[in-house]
């Protein structure tokens, strides 16, 4: 991943054959097919992960914006609202749950999801209903569900992917996609600060400031805005705080009744993972949240060498080998021995202690 000199390169996005579709001819790499299927569509649906974070809101919107320009009728849709600290991203407010969306369009695009369940249940039907279904994802664990798909591991958001794309169609960049590309690009490779972010990445983000992304809007929503009460569920949380092998491994928890408590949103817990990363000496670091249907959100983090997309797999999750989660039916106690177990094996491979 790091030292990659083209991290969306798109001769080595992975495609399948479109089954039963009117596809462009195969010849083309995904990125032209996709392109030219996107131009064709009369009305296409954009559809995100629950638990929306800015590369999955920020990539679905420039493309949604982009497409507008280009004629074709969009609808944006996620299955959980739009969190506080996103709500300034435009394009937005028109984004809808899926019970709203009356008629499914033949063509649906998943973005920056491993899988047609991370949009929630009920999207599995979707599949169904749709001619043809575009996956463009960065994620490792991505199962390649689409008829089309734009798979690219090694860059840093999907954000970067959409960009590539944009770049085959008669697009202009505006400010408002600028804004969305940048706050993707800025959420998930934190602040381009992990091992994600090259020099790739880097270079877009400058493009994408001259092209009018809004910086002063981004800080202040994404990192300037916090919830008081997700300050006050940090203060809850770090009590919990524990450390294993010989610390290389540390872990926090969050019951219900902490979030409940202090009055934070679930999305206020998601960062919680980087304090436990953050301690000298610590490879791993986890977080573990209780979910209201009684099973427990693992959230998975490492900084250099162990493989964390390995571990959420072995607990039916997945994502990237330096950030992963899952998601395991039990109790907070039966969660945290199970992950620190096979985080401690993890570690065992490696003899890193
Ligand atoms: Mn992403």
């Amino acid at each position: 991943m790091s030292g990659d000199p083209s991290p969306t390169s798109m001769e080595d996005i992975v495609m399948a054959p479109a089954a039963g579709v009117a596809a462009p001819p195969a010849s083309l790499t995904a990125g032209e097919q996709i392109a030219a299927t996107l131009l064709q569509a009369r009305r296409v649906a954009i559809v995100s992960h629950i638990i929306p974070d800015g590369d999955c809101l920020g990539s679905m919107l420039a493309l949604g914006l982009a497409l507008e320009q280009c004629g074709v009728e969009v609808i944006t849709v996620n299955a959980d609202p739009v969190p506080d600290m996103f709500q300034f991203l435009p394009g937005q407010e028109k984004i809808l749950p899926p019970e709203r969306v009356g008629g499914v369009p033949s063509i649906l695009v998943m973005v920056d999801s491993t899988d047609m369940e991370r949009a929630g249940k009920g999207f599995s039907q979707w599949r169904q209903q749709a001619a043809v279904v575009i996956n463009i994802d960065h994620h490792v664990s991505n199962t390649r569900f689409g008829d089309l798909n734009l798979v690219e591991t090694r860059a840093a958001a999907t954000a970067e992917i959409v960009y590539a794309l944009l770049a085959r169609m008669p697009v202009t960049i505006t400010p408002a996609i600028a804004t969305c590309l940048y706050t993707a690009l800025a959420t998930d490779t934190g602040s381009f600060q992990y091992e994600n972010c090259t020099a790739a990445t880097m270079r877009l983000a400058a493009r994408l400031m001259e092209q009018g992304a809004d910086l002063p809007l981004i800080r202040e929503y994404v990192w300037e805005r916090k919830p008081l009460a997700s300050i006050r569920l940090l203060a809850a949380a770090l009590p919990s705080l524990t450390l294993a092998y010989g610390g290389r491994v540390a872990w926090m928890t969050v019951a219900r009744a902490t979030l409940a408590a202090t009055g934070a949103q679930p999305e206020d817990a998601e960062g919680l993972v980087n304090y436990p990363r953050s301690i000298a000496g610590v490879e791993v670091g986890l977080l573990f949240r209780e979910l209201p249907e009684g099973s427990i959100k693992v959230s998975l983090r490492s900084k250099k060498i162990v493989d964390v997309n390995g571990i959420a797999a072995r607990f039916g999750g997945g994502g990237h080998r330096r950030a992963a989660g899952c998601v395991i039916k039990g109790d907070l106690d039966t969660a945290v021995g199970w992950v620190v177990a096979a985080t401690g094996e993890a570690l065992n491979e490696h003899r890193v202690y």
